[in-house]
Order: structure tokens, then C-alpha cells, then sequence
């Protein structure tokens, strides 16, 4: 049977369109399933959106819709920016849903049984944009008065009758959980927050409102629904089919990793965990939290006018070149900035030049002297062995860089191989081995074929479509593009399609 492995994205509040910061973090886990699938795993990769909650009360508000029909609307939107992106996700979950509905309750309910929730009352701080509760000793004034929260996020002062979770008896627990899971919480700079966080003390969290309705059913408090992240976060069990333990999904719990961005780290790493050990349930194995993107420079905002559309950065740059961007451009934990001068130089210079030069070069000299078909290996140099060795480390490398999500270093060790396999073309130089030594020069082209066909399928993940395209150019079997089947040397002689380029130079439009 194969391992299994279950990876997510956050869901997404439909209070608004999507931008490219919801896209960056789908495609990152879309990279990391492809990447599971294609290492031999049975991966379970969930996205969605969050509902419920004040937030998309008020922006429903303000679009003169009721909640339900606003939602409806803003998941088809986020739905279809999933399929344009090109994830590959085996469930989209939205928190309206009658599963969600259930799995909540019965999580409630078993928190409850367990004695973790009592009933109180909630006087303090809110940031409905954050959707969370602050301390004064968090918050910052503005010089006209306004109490801001850490986030930017203004506070409103909300005094109501709410159950509470007893987190402040999890202080312990959880410091331990942490130390005895040293690679729970990534990056480490975040591991090093969330637990000074924890030291410093948890107050009991609210977890029922009552001044709104627009949210699950607390069960038997009429009046009551849940505070929103505890719906929010229990998406991830809904879709095993908990607490229905015979579902065949549930053999997927706990989660692998939640990929997340670093606003909602303290909600996945201590609010979280508690709730599942208060229902005696496992806790996720990590939460990998990514950095910041910023827009030449600047954040992004509407009042700026700089949010970008991720679906019409892919109608310019195209799909795999944005989702090549993403991943390499910056460290997934930390922030970066994306510009157009960047994009296209990744484009122009790594993608056109260094890999699809490499391919058409090579490519094209085995249509025009080698009658298309796949030239048989031949006794090979020292040169030759180093640059297929290097090739052939790629999956190992890759394989470790993807279990840390630190996917510019996994895109970088395969640059590595793509700039020594063009230094070897230029050395060895087939063409002119043509006249002086045509068996040699049949050697120099399998040897770089061999050298392409683990850098194109280790890229599958980042580029599904041009990876394809370029496979099928390498002749290599569809069902022969797995790790597992580059054990296998490629049949001598297999007839390879006309070449053509595998990815286009990105040209400005004429103004
Ligand atoms: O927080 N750069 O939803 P949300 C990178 N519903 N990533 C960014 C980003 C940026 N500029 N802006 C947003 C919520 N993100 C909750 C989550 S999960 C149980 C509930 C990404 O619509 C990043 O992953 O505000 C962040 O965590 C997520 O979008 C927040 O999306």
C-alpha cells in the first residue's frame, strides 16, 4: 500500500476576490502534492473557502447581498481561480456545507464532554478583519483615538455572553508538544515566536458569539454560534469524513502539513492543536507558514490600486511561468517582492535560455542527424558519468528540499544540472563532432537526453503542462514519468516528435 500523505491550503474568506497571496500559497501546495504523487504517495490535497464569520457578514452586507448568496458567489470565484492556477486538488470545501456543519458539532461537542468549555462572558477586544481577539497590551493608538491590532486591523470593544475554551491549562502541553516535535512549526523563525508566544501565557479564548448569527450552531445554546476560527480550522477534519472513522479519507489524519501564511500561524500552531488534544484527537504533524509578497516593492492594497489578479498575471507571463516565479523567486517562509523586471528575466534567462535553449539545442541535432530516433549510450567519459551523476542525484535532492518546503533550493539544484548539461553541449560540441566523429556525437546526445529526463521530471510539480511537452519530446513513456520509473533506462532507438520550443521568450507589447 502506498504512504499516505495529506497536504492543504488555508481556505479562503470570500469577503472579496482573490489576489495573487491566496494564489501563491495554493500553488505551493499544489507543487507539494504533484510532487507526493509523483514520489509514490497517496496524497489527499484540500483547498477551499471560510464562510462564516462577521467579516463576510459585513462584505455581504456591503454588496447588498444576503451572506449565503455572496458566498456562493465569491467560492465560484475562488473555485475557478483554483482550476486556473492549475490545482490539482482532490476536495474544495466550503464551511456552508451540511458535512461541516456536522463534523463542527460533534468536535464542539467532545471538547465539551471533556470538560475544556464553560459558559462566560467575553468583554474585550475584536478585530473583525482579522476575525480575532487582541490584549490591550497588543494594541497600538492612533492619534485620533483608534485602538489598532498588531496587523493594522482596527479593534472594536465587544462586551456579550460567550463559551469559552480553557486554553490557558494548555500552556504546558502544548511547550511540550513543540519541543518533542521540533519540526512542527516552519520556518524556525516562526517556531521561535509561536512558543515565546506560548510561554508568555494563554488567556481562555471565546469561541461563541451572540450578536450575530451568521455561523455554526453552538449544539444546544440557542443563540450561540461558533467563533469562526474554530469552524475554520476544523475544515481539515471535515474533509476526512470524521468523526465517521470507518471513511476510508480518515486514514489520512493528522494532516502532514498546512500550508499557511504567516498572519494565521497563532491560530494553526496554538489554537489549533489544543482543540484537536482537547478532543482527544491528533494534531496536525507541521504547519509551514510562507512570507509576505509585496508588488514593486510596495504591499498590496486596494487603496494603493496594486493588487494583482493572479488570473490575469497568467493571461500575460502564462500558467507555468507563474507558478516557476513563485517558487523560485523567494524563500517560501520569508517575504519577497514581485515585479515585472523579475518576472521576465526568470522567464527570458532560466526558462527560455538555460532550459528550453538546452532542450531544442539537443533536441534538434538528434532530429537532423540521428533520423529522430533516440541515439543508443555509448562508453562513457568522465565528463558524460559527471553529468548524468548529477542528474540522476536530482530526485534524493529534490526529495529533501520538498519535505522542508523550501522549494527555490529544490529549483535551484535542478538549475545546478540545466547549466552543467549547457557547459557540456558547448565542450563537447556535437556539431562539430558531425564530420570528425558522428558515433561520438550520437553518445554526447543520448548522454544529454539522459541528463534532461530526471530535470523534467523532477519539474513536473512546478510546471505540469511545459514539463509534459517537453517529456513527450524526450520520448519518455506517460506512464513512464514517475521517480520510481527512472530506474529504467529509455528504449534505444524510441522515435522522438519534431522539436519545439518548450517555452516562449516573454516579449513586451508594443505601447
Ligand atoms: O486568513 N502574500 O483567509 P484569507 C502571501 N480564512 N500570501 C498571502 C498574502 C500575501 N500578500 N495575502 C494573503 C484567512 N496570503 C482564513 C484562513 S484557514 C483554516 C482560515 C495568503 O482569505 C496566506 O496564505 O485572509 C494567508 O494565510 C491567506 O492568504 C489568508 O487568506
Amino acid at each position: 500500500m502506498k504512504p499516505k500523505f495529506y497536504v492543504t491550503t488555508p481556505i479562503y474568506y470570500v469577503n472579496g476576490a482573490p489576489h495573487i497571496g491566496h494564489a501563491y500559497t495554493s500553488i505551493a501546495a499544489d507543487v507539494l502534492a504533484r510532487w507526493k504523487r509523483l514520489d509514490g504517495f497517496d496524497v489527499f490535497f484540500l483547498t477551499g473557502t471560510d464562510e462564516h464569520g462577521q467579516k463576510v457578514e459585513k462584505a455581504a452586507a456591503a454588496a447588498g447581498l444576503d451572506p449565503r448568496g455572496f458566498a456562493d458567489r465569491v467560492a465560484a470565484d475562488f473555485r475557478d481561480m483554483a482550476d486556473k492556477m492549475g490545482l490539482s486538488h482532490d476536495d474544495f470545501i466550503r464551511t456552508t456545507e451540511t458535512r461541516h456543519t456536522a463534523t463542527c458539532q460533534e468536535l464542539w461537542r467532545r471538547i465539551a464532554d471533556n470538560g475544556h468549555i464553560y459558559l462566560g462572558h467575553y468583554e474585550g477586544f475584536y478585530a473583525v478583519r482579522d476575525e480575532a481577539f487582541y490584549d490591550e497590551s497588543e494594541l497600538t493608538t492612533k492619534p485620533d483615538g483608534t485602538r489598532i491590532a498588531p496587523s493594522g486591523a482596527p479593534v472594536e470593544w465587544v462586551r456579550e455572553p460567550s463559551y469559552f475554551f480553557d486554553l490557558s491549562k494548555w500552556q504546558d502541553k502544548l511547550l511540550r508538544f513543540y519541543e518533542e516535535n521540533p519540526d512542527f512549526i516552519a520556518p524556525n523563525s516562526r517556531r521561535n515566536e509561536v512558543m515565546s508566544f506560548v510561554r508568555g501565557g494563554l488567556n481562555d479564548l471565546s469561541i461563541s458569539r451572540t450578536t450575530f448569527n451568521w455561523g455554526i450552531p453552538v449544539p444546544d445554546a440557542p443563540g450561540h454560534v461558533m467563533y469562526v476560527w474554530l469552524d475554520a480550522l476544523t475544515n481539515y477534519l471535515t474533509a476526512t469524513g470524521w468523526p465517521d472513522e470507518s471513511a476510508e479519507r480518515w486514514g489520512f489524519w493528522p494532516a502532514d502539513v498546512h500550508l499557511i501564511g504567516k498572519d494565521i500561524i497563532r491560530f494553526h500552531a496554538v489554537y489549533w492543536p489544543a482543540f484537536l488534544m482537547a478532543a482527544g484527537l491528533a494534531p496536525p504533524k507541521r504547519v509551514s507558514s510562507n512570507g509576505w509578497w509585496t508588488v514593486e516593492g510596495e504591499k498590496m492594497s486596494k487603496s494603493l490600486g496594486n493588487v494583482i489578479e493572479p488570473r490575469n498575471l497568467v493571461a500575460t507571463y502564462g500558467l507555468d511561468q507563474v507558478r516557476y516565479f513563485f517558487m523560485r523567486e523567494k524563500p517560501f517562509g520569508a517575504d519577497g517582492s514581485m515585479s515585472h523586471a523579475s518576472l521576465v528575466t526568470r522567464i527570458n534567462v532560466e526558462l527560455a535560455n538555460d532550459l528550453g535553449n538546452l532542450a531544442q539545442r539537443s533536441l534538434s541535432l538528434i532530429a537532423r542527424n540521428c533520423e529522430g530516433r533516440l541515439p543508443a549510450r555509448g562508453e562513457a567519459t568522465a565528463e558524460d558519468t559527471a553529468l548524468l551523476d548529477a542528474a540522476n542525484a536530482l530526485p534524493g535532492l529534490v526529495r529533501d528540499k520538498m519535505d522542508r518546503q523550501v522549494f527555490h533550493e529544490a529549483l535551484e539544484d535542478v538549475w545546478k544540472v540545466i547549466r552543467a548539461a549547457n557547459g557540456y553541449i558547448d565542450r563537447q560540441a556535437p556539431w562539430a563532432l558531425k564530420k570528425t566523429d558522428p558515433a561520438r556525437m550520437a553518445v554526447v546526445l543520448r548522454v544529454l537526453v539522459d541528463a534532461m529526463r530526471p530535470v523534467a521530471v523532477v519539474l513536473q510539480p512546478f510546471m505540469p503542462r511545459s514539463m509534459a511537452n517537453m517529456l513527450d519530446q524526450l520520448g519518455v513513456p506517460v506512464e513512464a514519468r514517475d521517480i520510481a520509473s527512472l530506474a529504467a533506462p529509455l528504449a534505444d532507438g524510441t522515435a522522438l516528435p519534431p522539436p519545439s520550443g518548450v517555452f516562449p521568450r516573454h516579449v513586451e507589447e508594443a505601447a
